[in-house]
């Protein structure tokens, strides 16, 4: 069986809203392999509507974002897939990561893959920018698909370049 290394910086992060779907025996294989931050610096936000949390493909500006990893199976990375609209909305793409970052003689840098929004509008990347991911931060209450507006209009022209305002 092959495993995939998967990091974790929002929703899916234990303690937050989609926190579910990584303990679900039943939809595949997630085996948790502890905290890391990446090597590079990324913006970290909280955007649109429905204040979901997006890691910006593009590095430099930002924190060493902090996630969780863990391993999965071919079955978790479909269901996880769905839930980020891989790859139309979230590109999952490879992500250097350090481990025990305040232990230099110990640091240990892998790669692992992680949900990035890759053609993100510009007006992100003024939000201020979260090292760590956490629900409600200044009062931004995530929600989840099944809150959303079904009725509505697709909104990813709010944060994705490659989708227009449908009025
Ligand atoms: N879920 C994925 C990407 C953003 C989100 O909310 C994650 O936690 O890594």
């Amino acid at each position: 069986m092959t495993l995939f290394l998967i990091f974790v910086y929002g929703t899916l992060k234990s303690g937050e809203p989609n926190y579910n779907l990584m303990q679900n025996e039943t939809s595949g294989v997630c085996i948790p392999r502890g905290v890391a931050n990446t090597k590079e610096k990324y913006s970290l936000v909280v955007a649109s509507r429905y204040n979901i949390p997006y890691l910006l493909v593009k590095h430099g500006a930002g924190h060493n974002v902090q996630g969780e990893m863990y391993e999965v199976d071919d079955a978790q990375l479909e269901l996880l897939g769905k839930l980020e609209s891989h790859p139309k909305l979230y590109m999952r793409k490879d992500v250097v990561l350090t481990r025990n970052r305040d232990d230099p003689s110990s640091r240990e840098d892998f790669t692992a893959q992680a949900y990035f929004l890759v053609n993100f509008r510009p007006h992100l990347l003024d939000l201020p920018m979260l090292e760590s991911y956490k629900d409600m931060i200044d009062g931004k209450k995530y929600s989840k698909h099944k809150d959303r507006d079904v009725q509505a209009p697709l909104w990813w022209y709010e944060i994705h370049t490659e989708y227009e305002q449908k009025i």
